[in-house]
């Protein structure tokens, strides 16, 4: 097993993690997942021995190839690295991490960078589906200062849209897995969705919180902690997701009514952590909840109407504010969302052995 490996690492949205070229890690699953664990310092609750911050949000990679694929520019692996155990996952997509893919191919040379403005096409190999990310690329080369703002994010930064599309069911098979708008799970009202994202959507009052906590309470709060943990490994199998105590989906965001003039207010799990903000795919799943009929965000979401809807998902720091498209029955055709990348390091790095850690 190699021991270093080119990398970049970038801030992707309100996550950070590292980048890697395909052909510069093992080819061999386990191996790879072995060397990434080194690199990140996991498993340990600080990281200290690698690159990793401590918290699922910087703990992340992107693996990225030139895609064979037709009208596809590259193919995107996410993998989380958990922090403090020795598991790496590709059970899920990572819609923070992706607002670094476009730059990161153009910088790799995997993309053509076109004056003023580059549009990359992504497939997204955790779940097979594509997302469309256009970055500006004034002379030919990444811009990465700019004015664009996400909550979670001092300052600002050159603006990535990102288009999704056929996100729905891309981890369990449909919008809806269970068949169901609303299943009861532990005596609790749950909507279990995927739309990028597989989500168990409950109202914090029915988990016996206001909603409007901080991260650091929800985390220290053990009943709730327990009773979240039973829901979602009962709601994994529901999910067509499996056994999921070693996944870090689904993820359980517990809403209440929006305080700041958003759609709703969120508090998300993801699954063991209580998230700064909210994930990107996470948040195009919650919003698809919300207009829902019969969800359990009805009666609770602030739905604005029209085929195109603006829906700001509030979290502990702000809000993230997701397009929705929709047809003529209401359902939600295309998603897309504003998110910022920046080029934090460009080198070698170098890998502990994670058994002898
Ligand atoms: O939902 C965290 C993040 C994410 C995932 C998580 C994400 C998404 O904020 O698309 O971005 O839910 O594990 O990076």
């Amino acid at each position: 097993m190699s021991d270093a490996a080119p990398c970049m690492w970038m801030r992707g949205g309100t996550s950070k993690g590292g980048y890697f070229l395909a052909g510069d890690l093992p080819a061999d699953p386990a191996a790879r997942d072995r060397f990434l664990l080194g690199v990140m310092g996991s498993p340990d609750p600080r990281q200290i021995d690698g690159m990793g911050g401590a918290d699922p949000l910087t703990s992340k990679v992107a693996v990225v190839r030139r895609s064979r694929r037709d009208g596809i520019d590259v193919d995107y692996l996410f993998l989380q690295v958990f922090v403090d155990q020795a598991i790496v996952t590709d059970a899920q997509n990572c819609g923070n991490i992706l607002a670094g893919i476009a730059p990161f191919a153009i910088e790799r040379e995997l993309v053509d960078a076109v004056e003023g403005e580059t549009t990359v096409s992504i497939y997204m190999e955790n779940t097979g589906q594509v997302a469309v990310a256009r970055v500006r690329t004034p002379g030919g080369a990444v811009a990465y200062d700019g004015d664009a703002r996400i909550d979670g994010v001092p300052g600002t930064a050159s603006p990535v849209f990102i288009a999704f599309k056929d996100t729905a069911g891309s981890s369990c098979g449909a919008l809806l897995p269970t068949g169901n708008v609303v299943d009861e799970i532990d005596g609790v009202a749950v909507t279990c969705i995927d739309n990028g994202m597989p989500t168990v959507v409950m109202r914090a009052a029915d988990m016996d919180i206001r909603g409007d906590e901080s991260r650091e309470v929800l985390e220290s709060d053990e009943t709730l902690r327990t009773k979240l943990e039973s829901i979602r490994l009962q709601a994994g199998p529901l999910m067509n997701l499996g056994d999921v105590a070693e996944k870090s989906v689904p993820k359980m965001s517990m809403l209440s009514v929006p305080t700041a003039g958003g759609a709703v207010s969120t508090r998300t799990f993801i699954p063991h952590r209580c998230h700064a903000s909210i994930g990107v795919l996470g948040a195009v799943s919650v919003a698809t909840a919300c207009l829902l009929p019969g969800s359990v965000a009805d009666g609770l979401a602030v739905v604005p109407d029209g085929a195109v809807r603006e829906l700001d998902i509030e979290h502990p720091i702000g809000a993230t504010t997701v397009r929705l498209e929709t047809d003529a029955a209401g359902t939600v055709t295309s998603a897309a969302i504003l998110r910022t990348a920046r080029k934090l390091f460009d080198g070698m790095v170098f890998a502990a052995d994670p058994v002898a850690a």
